[in-house]
């Protein structure tokens, strides 16, 4: 039995910690570089304990098999502009020698039955603890905006209803999911365009607020 949970998932904190602020660097290195970031936004949690009990009955995790079978104790989210950006983030990602991708699942080809699109990494992420180095499992969900949208709602949707939609509001939602990833797919066709007025209008602000800066002295 764990007893203590807070002592269980303090390394998975101090994982999602590090991994925020990795992750959100390397956002801030397109920044600097007057480039179109495909990471829009990071965000992460661990798992509340009553969702890690559920977890367990749902899925027959033993607790002695926890920390190997259930790899979203840990999570964190990657949000991008444009599809393209999911995949440039994912090849990202498979360059860094800090963390060891274990399994990549990708729903966005492979598309949910509800209408779910996402990229999920699994990965293997080394903790330095005072006791020592612990490997732990963490998963990455990297989607667009609309997805990440889509996504949100049903997620609440289903906490509602319990995963037992009403068969027309299930039928809605999947409609709605190809209506996401048809706004995705128009936004993707005129993306350079996009890129090219962001990166103007970074380029921009950036001088202004030097000239800004020159003004105070
Ligand atoms: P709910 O109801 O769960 O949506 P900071 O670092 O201070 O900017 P903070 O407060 O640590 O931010 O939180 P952050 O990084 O903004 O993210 C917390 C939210 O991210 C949570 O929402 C989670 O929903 C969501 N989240 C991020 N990654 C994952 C993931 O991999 N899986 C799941 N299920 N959720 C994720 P809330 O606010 O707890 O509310
Ligand atoms: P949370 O933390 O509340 O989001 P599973 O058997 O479905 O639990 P598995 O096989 O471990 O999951 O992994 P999978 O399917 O790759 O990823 C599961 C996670 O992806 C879910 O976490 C959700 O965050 C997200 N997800 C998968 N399918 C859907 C879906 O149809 N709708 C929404 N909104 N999210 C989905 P959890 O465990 O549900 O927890």
């Amino acid at each position: 039995m764990i007893e203590d949970w807070q002592h269980f998932l303090l390394p998975y904190q101090q994982a999602v910690n590090e991994l925020k602020v990795k992750l959100r660097g390397m956002r801030k290195q397109f920044q600097d570089q007057t480039q179109h970031s495909p990471i829009e936004f990071v965000t992460g949690r661990v798992k509340p304990v009553d969702s890690i009990k559920e977890k367990m009955i749902r899925r027959h995790v033993q607790e002695d098999r926890l920390e190997q079978d259930m790899q979203d104790i840990a999570g964190l989210r990657i949000m991008c502009q444009f599809v393209e950006d999911i995949y440039k983030v994912v090849d990202l990602l498979r360059q860094r020698s800090d963390m060891t991708i274990l399994e990549e699942r990708d729903y966005i080809t492979n598309v949910k039955p509800s209408g779910y699109r996402s990229y999920h990494i699994v990965i293997e992420y080394p903790v330095q603890l005072i006791t020592g180095e612990k490997r732990i499992l963490a998963e990455i969900q990297v989607r667009t905006l609309a997805m990440n949208f889509w996504a949100t709602v049903e997620h609440s949707l289903n906490y509602k209803y319990q995963g037992e939609f009403p068969e027309e509001l299930s039928a809605r939602l999947q409609r709605a999911a190809e209506a996401a990833f048809k706004l995705d797919n128009e936004m993707s066709e005129i993306r350079e365009e996009i890129k090219e007025a962001q990166t103007l209008f970074s380029k921009r602000r950036s001088t202004n607020s030097i000239n800004e800066d020159e003004l105070k002295e």
